[in-house]
């Protein structure tokens, strides 16, 4: 079955990863990215939004590939010159970064919505794939830690993970709303990838949107999500450290669990397959460590056909329960 309508979920390096490799996989413009906002902060007067950049500059090569995060080719003299007048220097700013933060910020207060916004942006880096944020309206992550309520890049950057997260809540979801072409984009996809981001700092702020659960259980495609911990730990980021604060296993299982029921595929590490047959739903164990573009396309090669097969099983009979397709 031709898969040709993929909307990707997507936050943080992981889910920017992901997101190269199902673009090098599917025809220009036949990919679709959800990305999270729950990242974004106020900071030296603009609006930051991590992921949305991170998976911008992925999707046009511009990435920093050590760091997966910000340009690459990048320099710091503004950020210097921002410490020098006592300035917050505490999240790095690269000069050609900024240069992106400013038409943001600048078209914010022109009264643009953040979907435009990115889109113009996407087009300027000449990225063929879209990107949507999850909602216009500003949702924030704050994270309920033993150090206090710590708004994310405060608990992510400038203290490094290491308070104990307790809780997260994502501020203002109660008032944000699925942006059309979101909407649009999950009713009509062939294909719903849950990327191998946090799943409680990266896809649980796109779920909390009033009514993203709701179209992602409508949507006809089928829904499969890459595991972001491998051989118990997560590849990047403090996944598997807020998993045994929050008092769940370490494992692909507590994954699985989390996004239960809008779930009718996994994908595991090779690492894991001795889990595979504890998994509810269809399976494929597969290498998952994504290092170059070559790896990260095989992965999203690989996903497609298996989410083809799971296309072509569902057409046989529908789960209980589910429209049929
Ligand atoms: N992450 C860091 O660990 N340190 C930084 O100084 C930092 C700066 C930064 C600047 C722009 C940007 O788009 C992302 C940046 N990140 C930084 C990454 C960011 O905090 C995270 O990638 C996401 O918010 C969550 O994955």
């Amino acid at each position: 079955m031709e898969l040709t309508r993929v909307v990707a979920l997507a936050g943080g390096v992981g889910g920017a990863k992901m997101a190269v490799g199902l673009q090098a996989a599917v025809p220009p413009g036949a990919l679709t990215v959800i990305v999270n906002t729950g990242d974004d902060f106020e900071h030296w007067g603009l609006t930051i939004c991590p992921d949305l950049d991170t998976v911008l500059y992925n999707l046009a090569g511009v990435h920093n590939p050590e760091t997966g995060w910000g340009r690459d080719q990048e320099s710091f003299r503004l950020l210097e010159a921002m410490g020098k007048l006592g300035g917050e220097d505490w999240f790095r700013l690269g000069d050609q970064d900024l240069a992106l933060h400013l038409r943001r910020s600048e078209w914010l207060q022109q009264g643009a919505r953040l979907s435009e916004i990115t889109d113009r942006l996407r087009r300027a880096l000449g990225v063929p794939s879209l990107v949507l944020p999850m909602s216009d309206e500003p949702v924030r992550t704050l994270v309920h830690t033993d150090e206090g309520d710590l708004p994310f890049q405060h608990y992510f950057v400038r203290l490094r993970c290491e308070p104990m997260v307790m809780d997260l809540s994502f501020v203002g979801a109660e008032s944000a709303r699925v942006p059309e072409a979101v909407a649009k984009a999950l009713h009509n996809a062939d294909l719903i990838v849950f990327c191998p981001s946090n799943p409680y700092l990266s896809i649980d702020p796109i779920l909390s949107v009033p009514g993203m659960r709701r179209l992602l259980q409508e949507a006809p495609a089928p829904k499969v999500a890459v595991s972001p911990i491998v051989g118990g730990t997560a590849i990047k980021g403090p996944a598997a450290k807020m998993m045994r604060e929050l008092g769940q296993m370490v494992s692909p299982l507590t994954v699985m669990d989390h996004f239960d029921e809008l779930l009718d595929g996994f994908i595991l590490d090779s690492a894991d397959a001795e889990i595979a047959g504890a998994v509810q739903v269809p399976t494929l164990v597969t290498e998952t460590l994504m290092t170059d573009l070559a790896s990260k396309t095989k992965l999203a090669q690989e996903i497609l056909t298996f989410a083809g097969q799971l296309a072509e099983t569902r057409n046989t009979f529908s789960r209980p329960g589910r429209r049929p397709t």
